[in-house]
């Protein structure tokens, strides 16, 4: 049974590899939430399965799926898809799942960090959440691989790595006072240091406009390989947008990457905006925790919350007037891989996107410590 280790990744040697790494799969949830879902969660399921169906190309996909929704879930997806029965709060795979480590080995482990619905009881989106703070621990125990419990609050999708030591965040997550409001900048870059192995913090301002998880970074920019990042991009300065981008713009074009690397920024128009209609406020059950729906609001809509496969970018399609142009930048970025546009509106409307409902798995030798002279429990 693979182990929980008290050491931390940094002691052991271990880094976050960049997603556009090889991987060994990706973990998915399926999604059934009647208060973040509409209408049963039918048209989410399906833009799930064409994700899945989309990754499966270049990678082993594993979808966890509740008791409930197992055979549905079965039925749904390709054959090629693994599905194992899992419970879950949400379907957040991004956030709830490990954030993998590698070594020069290749032995690959996992962090679980502390997950509290995005701001816990202030300002968190829902409650209960103790199956998703689950999640990580139970792929980790599907895959094998041995297990770091970080000591933080922390999503997935509120970092970007470049594998070579540099993670991107936002001050607006990971500083929010519902997060760690125990500890300041310096001690957080330690920890992400002491958890991820990386050395340097590019920390850019706000996230998205109206992104509910207080502006993640994988919904505003990411690494398209080392020393090169893609931003999500307006030149409208009446859009609240365009202020948050410049600011990312202005941050990443004074920064240095760990390996001392200026970066390439490479703009991605996004789309819209988008707004939620009155007919799309229908079939979602109300509740009184922080997931109100509202026709008229804005939804946190960016096409640089796109997954990197082994062969594949597989993005979000959001609004025909500017699915193609992004289409074709993704394309020239990444000029390697096939890249599937996806309709991704049902996921939008859920609160996040492509990333967020994905989770990479690098590529690597998994090997369980059973030495418990290294610290482990099992
Ligand atoms: O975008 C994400 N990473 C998660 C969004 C959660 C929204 C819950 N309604």
């Amino acid at each position: 049974m693979p182990a929980l280790l008290n050491t931390t990744p940094a002691n052991d040697e271990f880094l976050m590899p960049g997603e556009f790494e090889p991987h060994s799969g990706c973990w998915m949830i399926w999604p059934e939430r009647p208060s973040n879902w509409r209408l049963g969660a039918k048209p989410a399921q399906a833009a799930f399965a064409a994700v899945a169906t989309a990754i499966a190309i270049g990678e082993r996909v594993t979808v966890a799926a509740s008791r409930e929704q197992y055979v549905n879930a079965r039925a749904s997806l390709p054959d090629a898809i693994r599905v194992v029965e899992m419970s879950t709060n949400d379907a957040w795979m991004r956030d709830v799942g490990p954030s993998f480590v590698i070594n020069r080995a290749g032995e690959v482990r996992g962090v679980d960090w502390l997950f509290n619905a995005w701001g816990g009881l202030s300002g968190g989106l829902y409650f209960p959440w103790d199956q998703d703070d689950l999640v990580a621990r139970k792929v980790l125990e599907v895959e094998g691989c041995d297990r770091y419990r970080a000591p933080l609050v922390l999503e997935g999708g509120a970092i970007h790595v470049d594998g070579e030591g540099t993670l991107l965040t936002t001050e607006e997550c990971l500083l929010n006072p519902n997060r760690n409001p125990h500890l300041d900048k310096g001690q957080l870059e330690i920890l992400l240091h002491e958890y991820l192995g990386v050395t340097s913090v590019i920390w850019l301002g706000k996230g998205v406009v109206e992104d509910e998880t207080n502006g993640h970074i994988d919904n505003l920019c990411c690494f398209v390989r080392p020393g090169e990042v893609v931003l999500t991009w307006t030149d409208n300065k009446r859009d609240p947008q365009y202020e948050i981008s410049r600011d990312a713009y202005e941050r990443l074009k004074s920064s240095r990457d760990a390996q001392g690397r200026k970066l390439k920024i490479h703009k991605l128009a996004q789309p819209g905006p988008l707004f939620r209609t009155a007919a799309e406020t229908q079939g979602v059950d109300r509740t009184d925790a922080g997931m109100p729906r509202q026709a008229r609001e804005r939804l946190a809509a960016s096409y640089v919350n796109f997954y990197i496969g082994n062969s594949t970018i597989v993005m979000p399609l959001l609004d025909p007037k500017q699915d193609r142009i992004a289409a074709n930048t993704l394309k020239r970025l990444f000029p390697e891989r096939r890249v599937i546009g996806v309709q991704a509106r049902e996921i939008l409307l859920g609160g996040g996107n492509i990333h967020c409902i994905t989770q990479q798995v690098p590529l690597g030798r998994v090997v369980a410590t059973r030495k418990r002279s290294r610290g482990g429990k099992t």
